[in-house]
């Protein structure tokens, strides 16, 4: 069963499946390290969602698919000589980067998912973006190398199936197909409501957690739990008109809005949920700031973590739909979910959706 053919076609799939993860997850990059000529817009407000639901799902589907397509070549690892020439030892080294980097990719994408972090022995995120530049340069030159095998295989008619006892390779490729697809439905649900039921690998229930939400980093765990209870609670405001200290009765008394928007966490969760509070906007009217281009940062209670801070950018600063928000589902925020006060945004990573926000300070261009 193990031929041209096959290899191709699994590799034809996981190319697919590699290169639509790796586009998703350098957005999802760019996004929370935006350079200089990035420019992310908040509408529409599910686009982050779809991305990242794709990232996380293409690359579980990549699981089977990887299996598979080592099952079809292994044998080659055990031709001899194993190096017939520079060229040859070149191509050689580049598939050996290739599966190397898959592998590590896909396992640590797992572990993330899976929040297993103490088996990682090194900064999840660092890692596993520069190993994804690996996997795609070692990817693109295995695939130039390979083009005209591809080719070969794929254009010339099947030939006549042997007639062998056991599996076709129709029937090998339909296998895989059907784990590619019952990996994507046992997880899909932790983001597509509608598929929680079956969705039995998902990390994640959409409407489990307090508030029926997942939390992500609880007060206890931000150690906050103390400064966010303190009746001398105040959110800093500071703009040009100056620096403004307001307590959550002052913040309580501004004009509130209701809007439905999703979090989104980069592990691949997602679920909708109704948010109420006081528009960034109406926030930086209070502190003077009237230029279309400002940006805001913002700044948690908790201390010490890459997520006790994010920047506001001007698209999601003077959206509307972004808030202060000080409700979830029509009660006050659950501690868990960044009482008193939390930044909710459209179209933003969950890591971005700052908790405890503590300090909100204009940034003119
Ligand atoms: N201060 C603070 N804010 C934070 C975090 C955090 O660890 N600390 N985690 C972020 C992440 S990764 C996500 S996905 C969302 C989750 O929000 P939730 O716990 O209310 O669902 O909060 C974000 N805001
Ligand atoms: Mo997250």
């Amino acid at each position: 069963m193990r031929s041209e053919r096959l290899s191709s076609q699994l590799g034809l799939w996981l190319g697919l499946a590699f290169g639509m993860c790796f586009v998703t997850g350098y957005l999802s990059h760019l996004i929370q390290h935006p350079p200089a000529w990035f420019w992310w817009p908040s509408r529409p407000v599910w686009l982050y969602r779809v991305t990242q639901g794709l990232h996380v799902a293409t690359g579980m589907a990549a699981v089977p698919l990887l299996g598979a397509k080592l099952w079809s070549v292994y044998p080659k690892l055990f031709t001899w000589p194993p190096v017939r020439g520079v060229v040859h030892g070149l191509e050689r080294a580049s598939v050996a980067v290739l599966v190397g980097s898959a592998l590590f990719q896909v396992v640590t994408g797992l572990l993330n998912i899976a929040r297993w972090y103490t088996v990682m022995p090194f900064f999840f995120t660092v890692a596993h973006y520069w190993t994804a530049w690996l996997t795609i340069g070692a990817l693109l030159v295995h695939i130039a190398v390979q083009l005209p095998v591809v080719r070969r295989a794929l254009t010339r008619p099947a030939g006549p199936q042997p007639a062998v006892e056991g599996l076709s390779r129709r029937g090998l490729l339909a296998a895989v197909g059907a784990s590619a697809g019952a990996i994507t439905l046992a997880t899909a649900g932790q983001t597509v409501a509608p598929l929680k039921a079956v969705s039995v690998l998902a990390p994640r229930r959409p409407d489990v957690g307090p508030q029926r939400l997942p939390v992500n980093t609880s007060a206890r765990a931000a150690r906050v739990a103390e400064l966010a209870t303190d009746p001398g609670y105040r959110l800093t405001l500071t703009g040009p008109a100056g620096t403004r200290l307001l307590s959550l009765a002052e913040l309580s008394a501004l004009p509130q809005h209701t809007v439905s928007l999703p979090i989104t966490c980069v592990e691949g969760w997602s679920a909708q949920a109704q948010w109420t509070g006081v528009r960034v906007v109406d926030l930086l009217h209070l502190a003077g700031a009237t230029d279309p281009d400002c940006s805001v940062h913002l700044r948690s209670l908790q201390q010490g973590s890459a997520y006790g801070e994010s920047t506001l950018a001007p698209p999601h600063a003077h959206d509307p739909l972004t808030l202060i928000a000080l409700r979830l589902h029509g009660q006050p925020l659950a501690l868990d979910h960044g009482y008193p006060a939390r930044l909710i945004a459209p179209n933003r990573p969950g890591a971005l959706q700052t908790k405890w926000v503590a300090v909100m300070t204009v940034r003119q261009p």
